[in-house]
């Protein structure tokens, strides 16, 4: 039996700052210690994972000079290549500093749009040079409280303006990397632009270069708006824009709890986990979620851990539930009649669908044997399958 022990080839990554969160909340201030960025570095790696993402400001202070940033950067690049660790995302923080108060790309004032876009160039760049192939972009604070001060259709024109710039921008300097774009619905802003998976699928759309921008979902995020991140990520996934995933836990409809991966809701982290591996997703399995508050250095640890292993517990009962003849045997039958293409569009097909004579009242009589297939899964989930 596998000790579900995390390997650099399972592709485990977390946040910088999800391990240097100090338990800070609206209510309270920091109870844990500050944990330095190469102390971060030795300890996922310790613990199996592949490797480390964060924002500009998770590592660069925003006020640096050069030479410290510098200094800050050559250190961090030394961290990785003892302890074997790879950026494989970057992100900006454009939330933080008061100057991001009313946004960034959405921000009224131009001035602040403009900083906006050269941080985030400035992230970018930083990106490229640790390696990082995906720049993920989460609007922070994209929004509104006061629907009177902004005008939506105006505010999506300046988010896409800014990212059709930041694609040229890394188009220009021939960076392989691409950008996720990862929605929210509401915190810290009242509303958010763009709140579900869904939206920036669509918003892609409307860009300069959507070949080159996808979508990062997070599990608490669209639990929030009380979505299925199963479907949403199904839905990402057949667009081919499952660029980066966000990975946690979250009570549903609450504010943003970035739990432990699986803490909450097990049958839909199982779900999840079982579409990344049945897709063979190539992407990293990156944990944005943060230790309780009651926890201390030795909890986040505890913390990283159960994350990774979760998602490996979980990998296994997909296989069970995979290899399960009574579950696979259910399945054929409930399947059986998939693939057939009876909507292919052409004159014969009207006809036939005409001349069909169907017994609706039967077929609406059928059970779909589903209480027994969930039975079944749930028991899996449960260990005794
Ligand atoms: C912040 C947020 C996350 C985003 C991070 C990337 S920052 O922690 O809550 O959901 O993924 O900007
Ligand atoms: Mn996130
Ligand atoms: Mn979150």
């Amino acid at each position: 039996m596998s000790t579900f022990q995390p390997r650099p080839q399972d592709h485990f990554t977390f946040g910088l700052w999800t391990l240097q969160n100090r338990g800070q909340d609206p209510f309270g201030g920091v109870v844990r210690d500050v944990f330095p960025p190469v102390e971060i570095v030795r300890t996922l790696s310790e613990l199996g994972a592949y490797g480390v993402n964060f924002h500009d400001n998770d590592l660069v202070p925003i006020d640096a000079s050069l030479q410290e940033r510098n200094r800050i950067v050559a250190e961090f690049k030394q961290a990785l290549t003892d302890f074997e660790m790879k950026v494989p995302m970057v992100t900006v923080n454009l939330f933080t500093d008061p100057v991001f108060r009313d946004g960034a790309f959405t921000a009224n004032r131009r001035q602040v749009r403009q900083y906006a876009v050269k941080k985030t160039m400035e992230a970018i760049d930083l990106g490229a040079e640790m390696g990082a192939e995906v720049f993920v972009l989460w609007g922070g604070r994209e929004g509104t409280e006061v629907d009177a001060s902004k005008d939506p259709r105006l505010a999506l024109q300046h988010y896409a303006e800014g990212v059709n710039y930041l694609c040229e921008y890394v188009l220009d300097k021939g960076y392989p990397m691409k950008l996720a774009l990862e929605a929210k619905p509401n915190e810290p802003r009242g509303d958010l632009y763009l709140p579900t998976t869904g939206a920036m699928l669509a918003f892609i759309e409307t860009l300069a270069h959507p070949e080159m921008v996808g979508v990062n979902p997070e599990v608490a995020h669209e639990q929030m708006s009380g979505l299925n991140m199963y479907h949403q990520v199904a839905q990402a996934l057949v667009a081919g824009k499952l660029f980066h995933i966000d990975l946690n836990d979250q009570k549903y409809s609450r504010f943003d709890q970035d739990l432990r991966f699986g803490s909450e809701n097990l049958k839909a982290a199982f779900f999840l986990v079982k579409l990344l591996e049945d897709a063979h997703y190539t992407g990293m399995r990156h944990f944005d979620a943060h230790a309780y508050r009651t926890e201390d250095g030795v909890g986040v640890r505890e913390f990283a851990r159960g994350c990774m292993r979760t998602y490996l517990i979980l990998q296994d009962k997909a296989r069970r539930f995979n290899a399960d003849a009574e579950i696979q045997g259910l399945l054929q039958e409930i399947h059986a009649e998939e693939g057939e293409d009876v909507l292919a569009f052409s004159q014969e097909s009207v006809r036939s669908l005409y001349s069909q004579t169907f017994d609706r009242v039967a077929e609406g009589a059928r059970g779909h044997e589903y209480e027994k297939l969930d039975q079944l899964t749930v028991e899996i989930l449960m260990g005794v399958r």
